[in-house]
């Protein structure tokens, strides 16, 4: 490995789409200061709250410096260090003597904790492939949207960042950015000075939603009917771009048929709005050229998530806002990068390639999956787990389940962190993992067209490891015979990007290198003419794939699972509507053991309407127990419009054992999949509120 720099390129590694570049001072060998890098034009020398911490997060005392085994009950977190050498062996004799029996009885359990394309899927699922264990489909976060993408625009691309601040509207749909985007959150500011109309489309009445010049507060899980609304009015008066429609759009009668379905008054009912907002918002989209949507996974964890994206990306098409660059739509640009899976995940390497694969088992079913029972019951049951850039125990669905899975006896668990998490304390080995500032690793991002390079700043704190070397490690005691399990970070690295491909115009590693990041060559107003990736090369609001997979081919408005429309026994029981999305203080559940930022969010809230509270007797500053079939949690009840009537929002994700009664927003989610993409429905989730005598 290099020498530690004094100064060090750096790209922060969160699931966030700023993907923003980092200059870290570092001073004695330790990371003192991190800053945004003022020459990357997506971060112009800005971090957030969160990141600007990392040098108090990299050197924190809680970091886990040694392996730890168990010497405790599963759950109960005790452990004692030991050796590198003596982790290993026992990593490799459980996992050999389990897959020798039955290879998909051991399961890869991962997320997003790292966005770094080497930390990540790399060697990581070479090793999981050779061995032949079940696959995890990774569908936690945005599965239902980018499904909803490649069905309606080929793939998970859209506007580009940079030009947001040239548009006139700004339609910021199912996000809160100042939270979870800061650096479009920037852009959006510029435009707004700039005299732009800024409409927040949200349940809540979020950071962003209250800086807004409207809010539009539907119930969620509704907005494929808003979209559809709107489609509505556009076409009853003729506020579509038909040239547009004519050259670059396939399947319009069956829209347009579809759309009288949902007039104005019937959507406002089903969202729970006014008539004349649904109107409105059609003709200010309508009658805007500069119209941009910047669409957030927020709108999809519910069930008809994937059917509300395609209703939503439709819009574009229907005006022509594509026509501009400072028009169209931005869910994620993550398919605009070209990264070459292939070479590395290694697909080739599973056993039975391309044909007949591994079982798959869909990540938010790891409680069931773990209990073997419900849906998840197919194949062996799972014997051994190894769990890295994640936190299935806080941020899994129904983590009741989850916690009993993970609390089995005869389960063998592996845990690669940084620190002793919720999941940490049910494992039997935990392998410390390095962080960013400590690791090589290359990026691309959901949110901006720039490929970037992290360089190590420091050396590894304690005997840390990066994830690479620690499935290199494994797989060497294992004596496994495999040439791709071995290559170093920087042959992982340098393979990551299809380097010929037009967007990198001819760059090479070391320009990327040097510079630390690479700017995509995409076309300002990319799809102005057209050119979709999709099998018609035009905008599909009838999918040619969807109608080859024998499903209806238009969008549609799928009530949720857990809705008076859909259960209306269950919405007796449980009337209240619960979401749990990002506190700004935290990113998903990382950060939350950092005090001075767990100190900022305070404790567990609930926030409810005062017409929600009043018959439930619950004043604001009381303690609340939130709870359905599936489990209970407790909060501080805040008293506020700026939750809806009807819905309760708690912000998250806590870890358990950081919250005073051990438990988190997940306690009563569902492990329920959206209609597209086998994603989440974190916020399809009906519960009922009580006060609690304290
Ligand atoms: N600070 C911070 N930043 C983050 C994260 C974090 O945890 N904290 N998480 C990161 C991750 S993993 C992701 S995926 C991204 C994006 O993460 P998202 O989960 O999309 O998060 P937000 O941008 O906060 O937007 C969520 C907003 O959607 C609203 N919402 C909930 N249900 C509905 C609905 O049915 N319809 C509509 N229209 N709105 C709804 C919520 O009230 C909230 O204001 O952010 C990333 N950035
Ligand atoms: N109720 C509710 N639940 C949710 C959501 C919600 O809005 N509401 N959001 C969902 C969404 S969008 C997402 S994306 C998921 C996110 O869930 P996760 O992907 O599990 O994200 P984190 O909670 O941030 O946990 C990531 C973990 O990876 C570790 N980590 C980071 N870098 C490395 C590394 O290099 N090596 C190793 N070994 N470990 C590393 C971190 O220390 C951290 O503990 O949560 C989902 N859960
Ligand atoms: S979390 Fe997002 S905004 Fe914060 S530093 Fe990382 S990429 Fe930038
Ligand atoms: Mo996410």
């Amino acid at each position: 490995m290099n020498a530690p720099l004094e100064f060090a390129r750096a790209v922060c590694p969160h699931d966030c789409p700023d993907t923003c570049a980092m200059r870290v001072t570092v001073v004695d060998g330790k990371a003192v200061k991190v800053v945004g890098d003022p020459d990357h034009p997506p971060t112009q020398g800005v971090l957030c709250t969160k990141v600007s911490r990392y040098p108090e997060r990299v050197h924190h005392p809680a970091r886990l410096t040694t392996p730890l085994k168990r010497v405790g009950k599963k759950g109960e977190g005790r452990f004692m260090p030991i050796g590198w050498d003596e982790a290993l062996t026992l990593a490799a004799s459980r996992l050999t003597e389990v897959v020798r029996r039955e290879p998909e009885a051991l399961v890869p359990y991962s997320y997003a904790g790292t966005m770094g394309l080497v930390q990540g899927e790399s060697i990581a699922q070479r090793f999981f492939h050779k061995l032949g264990a079940s696959r995890l489909e990774r569908t936690i976060c945005s599965a239902a949207g980018a499904a909803g993408l490649r069905y309606t625009y080929g793939a998970s691309v859209g506007m580009h960042l940079e030009f947001f601040e040239q548009s006139e509207l700004i339609l910021i749909w199912g996000g809160n950015p100042i939270a979870s985007s800061l650096h479009f959150w920037t852009r959006a500011q510029e435009a707004k000075r700039r005299g732009a109309m800024l409409v927040a489309i949200d349940p809540y009445r979020s950071l962003t939603a209250e800086k807004c010049h409207r809010h539009i507060a539907l119930r969620p899980g509704t907005d494929a009917a808003l979209a559809l609304g709107m489609i509505n009015v556009l076409i009853a008066e003729d506020l579509i771009d038909r040239d547009y429609v004519d050259a670059y759009t396939v399947g319009f009668d069956g829209l347009r048929d579809r759309a009288l379905a949902y007039s104005p008054s019937r959507v406002a009912q089903i969202c729970g709005i006014e008539e004349d907002q649904v109107v409105e918002l059609a003709r200010l989209y309508g009658k805007t050229r500069k119209a941009a949507i910047r669409l957030n996974y927020g709108m999809q964890r519910v069930r008809g998530g994937g059917n509300a994206t395609r209703a939503i990306a439709c819009l574009p098409a229907l005006t022509g806002a594509w026509r501009e660059p400072a028009g169209g739509l931005l869910l994620s640009a993550s398919n605009w990068a070209p990264v070459n899976q292939q070479a590395l995940q290694r697909p080739d390497l599973l056993p039975g390639w391309p044909t007949t694969l591994p079982r798959a088992i869909n990540m938010n079913a790891i409680g069931d999956a773990l209990l073997h029972r419900g849906d998840a019951v197919f194949g062996p049951k799972v014997e051994a787990i190894v769990v890295y850039n994640s936190n299935p125990v806080a941020v899994a669905p129904d983590s009741e389940r989850v916690a009993a899975g993970f609390a089995r006896e005869d389960l063998f668990t592996i845990v690669l962190e940084h620190f002793q998490t919720d999941t940490v304390d049910y494992a039997d080995l935990v392998l410390p993992a390095t962080t960013q500032l400590e690791h090589l690793d290359i990026h691309k991002s959901y949110g901006h067209t720039y490929v970037m390079l992290n360089q190590p700043a420091i050396a590894p704190v304690g005997q840390a490891r990066p994830n690479s070397e620690i499935f290199r490690g494994i797989a060497r005691r294992m004596e496994i015979d495999e040439p791709a399990l071995y290559e170093s970070d920087e042959t992982v690295a340098r393979a990551a990007l299809r380097w010929d491909d037009a967007s990198l115009r001819g760059a090479s590693w070391e320009a990327l290198v040097k510079q630390g990041w690479l700017k995509l060559d995409i076309p300002e107003a990319p799809f102005a003419k057209g050119g979709f990736p999709t099998p018609s090369g035009k905008c599909e609001f009838a999918s040619t794939l969807l109608a080859k997979e024998g499903r209806d081919p238009l969008p549609d408005y799928l009530p949720p699972y857990e809705s008076a429309e859909a259960a209306p026994q269950l919405a007796a029981r449980y009337p209240l509507a619960m979401i749990s999305p990002p506190a700004r203080n935290f990113l998903n559940s990382s950060f939350v053991n950092i005090d001075s930022l767990r100190a900022t969010e305070g404790e567990p809230h609930l926030d409810i309407h005062p017409c929600d509270a009043a018959p439930r007797g619950i004043a604001d500053g009381d303690i609340v127990r939130v709870y359905n079939d599936r489990g209970s949690m407790k909060a501080r009840a805040r008293v506020t419009d700026r939750a809806r009537t009807g819905v309760v929002v708690g912000l998250s994700i806590w870890w358990k054992k950081l919250s005073p009664d051990g438990c988190n927003a997940n306690q009563v989610t569902s492990q329920a999949l959206t209609d597209l993409g086998g994603s989440a429905t974190f916020y399809d989730c009906l519960v009922e509120v009580e006060g609690v005598r304290v």
